[in-house]
């Protein structure tokens, strides 16, 4: 059979991006996180977390980020964990982690949370009763072997990292999900386009054209011309369709939709399930992510989860104006009709409701549904 243009895609992105040097550790222990999790029958998802970079040179002083700090990620491997799931948490170095991002990344320090007792470092007393449920919960699922921190930073990490802890997770079938809440770049510098040093400013020192690759003929990606910096970037390959298809065919898949304009949300959302055929696709808007998600999938089409307004938790960046502007359908009714999918009837004054303590029962009772009609698929086969 001849390659598909993703195939195609695929196998010349891995073959002229190097793998990351920790890619072998990092499968030797997502090879044994999953053999005994396998053999548990426990449920197992890989949640990706955080941005990622785009390197411009070789010796790297100067990349392309993005503003994810990995809360979206950090916060649903908890909510997973607390389901009972294994979780593999592929992540940016330095972002969010699952647990101690209670205590991590804030306007606050950690130490602001402690007190000196007689010679002893200590918990002071507003802080006990939350810390010791998060620490309950960290030491429990340590204790259990049920988290797998793996980190990347650059895109083609990430995308190494991605495509061998997949293929190791095929033998989990339809146990194995996949839940893509990293924001990864959809532009990058490839390999053969970069030049190895710091890009020079000083027009008396600029270097000759040359990027690393011999033969290519094209400029490097990212360079000075004149007095300016030029940068050109290429397409990342859509890695979603080799994920479906060929990585883990038999796996649930997640995946986030993110844009700033409401009227394209579920436009895209919708785009992107027809085209790559998974399971779900979660759209949410930059402004409010933290409040509202929209679910569209093949299984119920288009469903909105949205925290009510008293349970929502504080966002600086956050434009609450917004919730709603992506629902076509109940734009106008969204303060009357909170009721979709959130917890009813709370008084007011009660507890922030993190949203994804409201995504990830859902998704497992999605995910239950489409493990029965694998095994009902596999029995009548
Ligand atoms: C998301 O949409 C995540 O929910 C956020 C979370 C990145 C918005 P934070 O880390 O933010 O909590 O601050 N992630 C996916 C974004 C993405 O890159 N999606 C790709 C696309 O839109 C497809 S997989 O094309």
């Amino acid at each position: 059979m001849a390659d598909s243009s993703a195939q195609r895609a695929e196998s010349h992105y891995f073959t002229h991006e190097p793998p990351p040097k920790d890619l072998k550790t990092n499968t030797t222990l997502a090879r044994a996180f999953i053999t005994r999790h396998a053999d548990e029958g426990r449920r197992v998802v890989l949640v990706t977390s955080g941005g990622t970079t785009v390197p411009l040179e070789q010796q790297t002083v100067r990349y392309i980020d993005n503003f994810s700090a990995g809360t979206r990620g950090a916060t649903s491997a908890e909510y997973f964990l607390q389901n009972g799931y294994a979780v593999i948490f592929l992540h940016r170095q330095f972002s969010l982690l699952p647990y101690s991002r209670h205590y991590s990344h804030n306007t606050r320090s950690f130490l602001d949370y402690m007190k000196e007792e007689n010679g002893q470092v200590v918990v002071d007393q507003q802080h006990q009763d939350q810390m010791l449920r998060v620490l309950r919960q960290y030491t429990e699922v340590k204790r259990e072997n049920r988290l797998l921190i793996l980190s990347y930073v650059t895109i083609t990490e990430y995308l190494w990292n991605l495509r061998e802890v997949a293929q190791l997770m095929r033998p989990l079938g339809p146990k194995a999900m996949f839940y893509l809440a990293a924001a990864v770049s959809d532009f990058f510098v490839p390999q053969d386009r970069m030049v190895e040093h710091k890009i020079q400013s000083n027009e008396e020192f600029l270097q000759g054209a040359g990027a690393s690759g011999g033969g290519n003929t094209k400029p490097p990606a990212a360079r000075t011309e004149g007095k300016r910096l030029v940068i050109d970037l290429e397409p990342v390959p859509k890695f979603l369709k080799q994920l479906v298809d060929g990585w883990a065919p038999e796996a649930i898949i997640v995946s986030f939709k993110l844009e700033t304009d409401p009227s394209l949300l579920v436009k895209k959302a919708e785009y992107s399930l027809k085209k790559y055929s998974h399971h779900l696709v979660i759209g949410n808007l930059l402004a409010t992510r933290k409040w509202e998600v929209v679910f569209v999938s093949a299984l119920d089409g288009e469903k909105w989860i949205r925290v009510p307004t008293n349970r929502r938790t504080k966002s600086f960046s956050g434009m609450p104006s917004l919730v709603g502007s992506a629902d076509q359908l109940t734009k106008k009714d969204i303060e009357a009709d909170d009721s979709i999918a959130t917890e009813q009837g709370i008084p007011r004054g009660e507890p922030a409701v993190e949203i994804e303590s409201l995504i990830i029962p859902e998704i497992e009772s999605m995910h239950t549904k489409l493990i029965e009609q694998a095994e009902a698929r596999a029995r009548a086969s």
